[in-house]
């Protein structure tokens, strides 16, 4: 698939080729990939069509057939003012000031991101995200921020998705200007699940900056100030808004709470605001922050932090969210999260229509039309429709308020169903989600959120799987082979949590293994770039951008395997979404616009018989011609 670009040369072609011709061109042997993209799409459609989808579906769900309707947008030639255009005037200081000074309500849309993380496995692509984000751009320039980066959307978009999350960042930009981008940095470990040297976290951020994000929120599943830190300090140095958040935990307004008081988190408070953030976040990861809660916990933020924007998240996990973040909103908080009707409820964010209905004509308008917000989400009611196969939550047809025991994270609830389901166990969901609570004792009573939620995931299992309970595992602690993901944290490769470990369970885990007293990130070395350019150059050729380095800094395998699969199939993300996830109807006539101003029709013609070679000919025609690929059968 290389062409050999010597044979491209003008000397070369000119015939003027000496002996020193090769050892002074030393570029003639940089190779660069075959362009032929449709003939390499082909090559991804006939690979479905013979050996089925090229991404595992979680369930046996058929997208739909629907092509999504998207409404109509005004006839204007520029789009309409907006946050980021206050952003890009006054600057992150100049902005914070002016979102305190706002009356009315403001709104994080959560739709691109967190929804679709919570609700369809983090699976939505950035075709359908593109599809409607002009609409956004013209109807709901009001907005504070769109969310749609960040958290687990960079793994998933390379992982499962074989697209770049990088160039969805930068197409989404070039589609909304006006809107502030938002994305989750889940402090010193980024968007990953560990810790990461710290010129990692300075420079993936600055890339995000470059490529269009506004405002990162960022927290530590610990709440442990220094990895909060690392990522204030990437975030201000790149130029970015920095919301350093709080990980909500607990009940503020139980008055036997010992640990996650109202003290807890006003002190927490005060570091993140001594150390400069521009906004302060409220992360109510699981969805457990009550009305009454919310009243006592904003109060008490408004009045210690009078000139700080607040910004509150939450999930609908109990079907409170909309109650709560009215209270929030009444206690003084500047912005809260809220996701499209089609996209909100259960382990999503509330409803944007609800929040928006329920505020007009007060003091706390939040200036959205509530006509928007239903176009908005007939889009979005027929575009989750192509996610049937991730529409998991089989048990979540209702709300369920054992969330406020378990405190199981929105995100995380759909993928421990999966996980639950893949080990066979089931019928033994509610049994893990039991254990979940008595899990997190054990660990000393955490924050759950990514990565400490996976390591109380990962005990609850641990736990179901061996038949023990906490009790169990305290007597015959030393002789369990635990997950390492909890033998790591004790080791304390995430951070230190609130209160410090538990003892005696920490040192008989460990037993005798290293532990690191304070910041991981701050023990490693530093990642050297080139060197992992040129690594990546020696296995991919020479078509490694910036972008990929960073991609390979925090998840190796994963960027390796995504070059080489879109070396092999081509912009793949070009394809609609039920295309790429199932492949193509015989004789259906389809479009797919590989670029601007190239587009192909393809349509597929038959798949041929077994070879001997046990391989299939596929039949295409393209752009009126006949194709065909030749795809091995693996059945
Ligand atoms: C993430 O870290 O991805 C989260 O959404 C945490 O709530
Ligand atoms: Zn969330």
């Amino acid at each position: 698939p290389f062409l050999l670009n010597v044979l491209e040369h003008e000397k070369f072609l000119n015939g003027v080729v000496d002996t020193y011709f090769i050892d002074e061109n030393p570029q003639l042997f940089k190779f660069y990939p075959s362009k032929n993209r449709a003939q390499k799409l082909l090559h991804f459609m006939g690979q479905t069509m013979v050996n089925g989808p090229q991404t595992p579906l979680a369930t046996n769900m058929e997208p739909s057939d629907v092509i999504p309707t998207v409404p109509d947008i005004p006839y204007v030639k520029s789009a309409p003012l907006g946050w980021r255009d206050v952003l890009k005037k006054d600057g992150p200081e100049g902005f914070a000031k002016k979102v305190r000074d706002h009356k009315g309500l403001l709104l994080m849309d959560t739709t691109f991101r967190d929804a679709h993380q919570s609700l369809l496995a983090t699976r939505v692509r950035t075709y359908d995200l593109k599809r409607i984000s002009p609409y956004v751009t013209h109807r709901f320039n009001n907005l504070f921020s769109c969310e749609n980066w960040g958290g687990a959307t960079f793994d998933v978009a390379m992982r499962f998705l074989h697209e770049c999350p990088w160039e969805r960042l930068q197409q989404l930009r070039e589609q909304i200007p006006n809107v502030p981008f938002q994305m989750l940095l889940r402090g010193a470990n980024a968007v990953g699940y560990t810790n990461y040297p710290d010129n990692v976290v300075y420079k993936f951020c600055d890339l995000a900056v470059k490529h269009g994000m506004d405002i990162f929120r960022i927290f530590d599943s610990l709440n442990y100030f220094p990895n909060i830190k690392v990522g204030m300090e990437a975030v201000g140095n790149a130029g970015g808004v920095i919301e350093a958040a709080i990980s909500y935990t607990g009940d503020v307004s139980d008055p036997m709470a010992s640990k996650y008081t109202l003290q807890y988190y006003e002190d927490l408070a005060t570091e993140l605001v001594k150390a400069g953030t521009h906004i302060l976040g409220i992360k109510d990861m699981a969805g457990v922050l009550k009305p009454r809660a919310a009243k006592m916990l904003i109060g008490a933020l408004r009045d210690r932090f009078p000139d700080i924007p607040i910004h509150v998240h939450t999930h609908d996990t109990a079907c409170a969210g909309v109650a709560s973040m009215l209270a929030c909103a009444e206690a003084g908080a500047d912005v809260v999260d809220v996701a499209v009707d089609s996209m909100s409820g259960l382990t999503s964010q509330p409803s944007m229509g609800a929040v928006v209905a329920a505020l007009q004509r007060t003091e706390l308008d939040t200036g959205i039309q509530l006509s928007d917000v239903t176009n908005y989400s007939a889009y979005w009611e027929q575009t989750r429709n192509l996610y049937a196969p991730f529409e998991c939550c089989k048990t979540l047809k209702s709300g369920n308020s054992d969330v406020y025991i378990n405190e199981i994270p929105g995100g995380q609830y759909t993928n421990l169903q999966f996980q639950a389901f893949s080990l066979g166990l089931a019928d033994q969901f509610e049994e893990v989600k039991k254990m979940y609570a008595e899990a997190n004792k054990l660990l000393g009573d955490v924050p759950k959120v990514t990565p400490s939620s996976k390591v109380v995931g990962d005990m609850a299992q641990f736990m179901v799987q061996n038949k023990l309970n906490a009790k169990m595992v305290e007597e015959r602690v030393e002789e369990l082979s635990f997950p390492v993901s909890v033998v790591e944290y004790f080791q304390g490769y995430l951070g230190q949590p609130p209160g410090g470990f538990p003892e005696p369970l920490r040192t008989k885990i460990l037993k005798g293994k290293e532990r690191i007293e304070g910041r991981a990130g701050e023990s490693l070395p530093p990642i050297d770039f080139e060197g992992l350019k040129e690594s990546l150059e020696e296995r991919h050729g020479n078509i490694i951008r910036e972008v990929d380095v960073m991609s390979s800094a925090l998840y190796p395998k994963v960027t390796d395997d995504f070059l080489e699969f879109r070396e092999k199939y081509g912009p793949v993300d070009a394809l609609d979404t039920k295309m790429f996830f199932v492949g193509p109807k015989m004789a259906q006539e389809v479009e797919v616009t590989i670029e601007k101003g190239k587009t192909l029709s393809i349509k597929a013609l038959a798949v041929g018989d077994l070879s001997k070679a046990g391989k299939r000919e596929v039949f295409f025609e393209l752009n009126g011609q006949t194709r065909s690929v030749s795809i091995t059968d693996e059945a």
